[in-house]
């Protein structure tokens, strides 16, 4: 019996990625005074890199002129992540990033109907805190019962590590809960897990593997999300 929700953060609950951490990122990187960009093309291939750090990491690696010393590289990447993740909260304080359609409708559905309900991300904490408390206002925390983000595991997705932690915590078995996922790596930390899956295609992500779309924990969120929470349940 499926009684949780557990909400992805970027690309599920808003097209963060485009225009939000990507143009961050594009920011800190001229106020470091570095002549590196990200368009969305490139940004499209590195969001296969989970994780802001190493992503800017694996793109050193295809970089001239970044330091050779691994530890001078690590501090950089560092140094550019915390500064992407302070202009990705002023562009969100901002109102640049809205809740992509029907998902403030299912969170209300759910909380009305005592499903319960996580936040399962790798993002960093403090990008959750901008735009939830954003979307939801100051009380976000009071929606979720617990919310992983990418400081609380050892390995990012597609990692189930994220998703295990999250059913632990909430003393849940895999298929009690369904995870709410875009990317070809959250739906692959998802499934790992043993969850099911509610799959919403995005911007970066508008189509999955084959094989992982006919997989029958695997259901296509279209027009609005594949089933509905009642009596303290979801139903599909
Ligand atoms: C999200 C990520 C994150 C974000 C940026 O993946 O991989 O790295 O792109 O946030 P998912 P940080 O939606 O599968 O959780 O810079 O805080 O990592
Ligand atoms: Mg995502």
């Amino acid at each position: 019996e499926l009684q949780c929700l557990l909400w992805d953060v970027d690309g599920t609950i808003a097209e963060t990625e485009r225009d939000g951490h990507r143009v961050a990122f594009n920011r800190a990187f001229a106020q470091a005074g570095l002549d590196w960009g990200w368009d969305e093309r490139r940004y499209g291939a590195l969001l296969h890199i989970t994780g802001g750090r190493e992503r800017i990491l694996a793109d050193m690696a295809d970089r001239e002129g970044v330091p050779r010393d691994p530890v001078a590289r690590e501090e950089l990447a560092l140094r550019l992540h915390r500064l992407k993740n302070k202009l990705y909260a002023a562009l969100v304080d901002e109102g640049g990033i809205q809740a992509r359609p029907g998902v403030l409708g299912l969170m209300r559905e759910a909380r009305a109907a005592g499903v319960r309900q996580g936040i399962v991300t790798t993002t960093s904490r403090s990008n959750v805190q901008a735009l939830l408390g954003r979307l939801l206002g100051a009380d976000w925390q009071a929606w979720f019962e617990i919310v992983v983000c990418g400081e609380d595991t050892q390995r990012k997705k597609p990692d189930p590590e994220a998703y295990v932690q999250a059913l632990q915590a909430l003393g849940l078995e895999a298929d009690q809960a369904v995870a709410m996922e875009d990317s070809g790596p959250g739906v692959a930390a998802a499934l790992a897990a043993g969850l099911q899956v509610w799959w919403r295609p995005s911007v970066y992500f508008p189509v999955l593997e084959e094989a992982v779309l006919a997989s029958p924990r695997v259901a296509h969120w279209a027009d609005g999300p594949p089933g509905r929470c009642r009596a303290g349940r979801v139903w599909q």
